[in-house]
């Protein structure tokens, strides 16, 4: 159940952490279930859905042996995946936080393999991907299954931020960069000026934004894949008024009279 707090800290700051949602059991299941799914794709696997590491230059690990980067529909790829999706623990966040039911917007993964610099991903917000919406109860939760932080693949945050509109999103090369990779970031955003956090995260942990929130997917200089599941929600009152979202996840009811449908 949320916490007063927690409800005031999404409110003021966009997002809070919730330490320990799922126990040592639970994110065994979950990071078996996304290991089977990264070892089962290949480099001619890629399209919109299944990303790779457009770095090419540093072999992956033996549970990400492609380098994959971002994985999405995990609903129907796993059912243990399907499963998370629908738990009561992610949906209660979201329906005591908007007081309302629930629907699903995306159910993905964001993969940071071992020695992975995600500086291109940037600086953002997820709104702009989702507009035109009838109102602002759309937001993210990332279930970490990995011990991850400022270096080794966690998500730093504005806080604040969500308040702040929808500033351009733009992409700017970079010295040294290949020409095909630029960065990511935000017209008028200095990274320098900002108060930025950058948790660490411990395997179970759970990160609750709000899609308009500045955040951005850290670096992985360490020597293993962090997985980080990624779980959209929106209150069923929030209309995606041009029916924008293409993920398989869209509109699907999660909550209906605050208990979780089966699916
Ligand atoms: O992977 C992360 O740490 C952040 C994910 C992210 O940037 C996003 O979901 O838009």
């Amino acid at each position: 159940m949320l916490t007063e707090s927690q409800t005031q800290q999404y409110e003021r700051d966009g997002y809070f952490i919730v330490t320990g949602l799922f126990d040592g059991g639970e994110v065994r299941q979950l990071r078996e279930a996304m290991i089977g799914l990264l070892q089962s794709f290949s480099l001619s696997d890629r399209c919109p859905d299944v990303g790779f590491d457009p770095w090419r230059r540093t072999d992956g690990d033996d549970a990400n042996p492609n380098r994959i980067v971002y994985l999405n529909d995990l609903h129907l790829r796993h059912a243990r995946l399907n499963q998370h999706m629908r738990s009561e623990k992610l949906a209660e966040i979201f329906t005591g936080l908007w007081q309302a039911d629930v629907n699903a917007f995306q159910a993905a993964s964001v993969i940071k393999p071992n020695d992975y610099n995600a500086d291109y991903l940037g600086w953002h917000q997820d709104t702009p991907d989702y507009v035109p919406l009838s109102n602002d109860r759309n937001g993210c939760v990332i279930t970490y299954l990995d011990h991850m932080g400022p270096d080794t693949g966690g998500t730093s945050l504005v806080p604040g931020t969500h308040r702040s509109g929808l500033p351009k999103r733009i992409y700017l090369p970079v010295d040294g960069w290949p020409e095909y990779l630029k960065k990511r970031t935000m017209e008028g955003f200095d990274e320098d000026k900002a108060t930025i956090v950058a948790p660490h995260f411990n395997p179970g942990d759970a990160l609750v934004f709000h899609s308009s929130i500045y955040h951005k997917a850290n670096a992985n200089y360490s020597a293993t894949t962090k997985i980080g599941l990624i779980n959209v929600y929106q209150a069923v009152d929030c209309v995606d008024l041009t029916r924008r979202n293409q993920f398989k996840a869209a509109d699907l009811p999660i909550t209906r009279r605050g208990q979780i449908v089966a699916g």
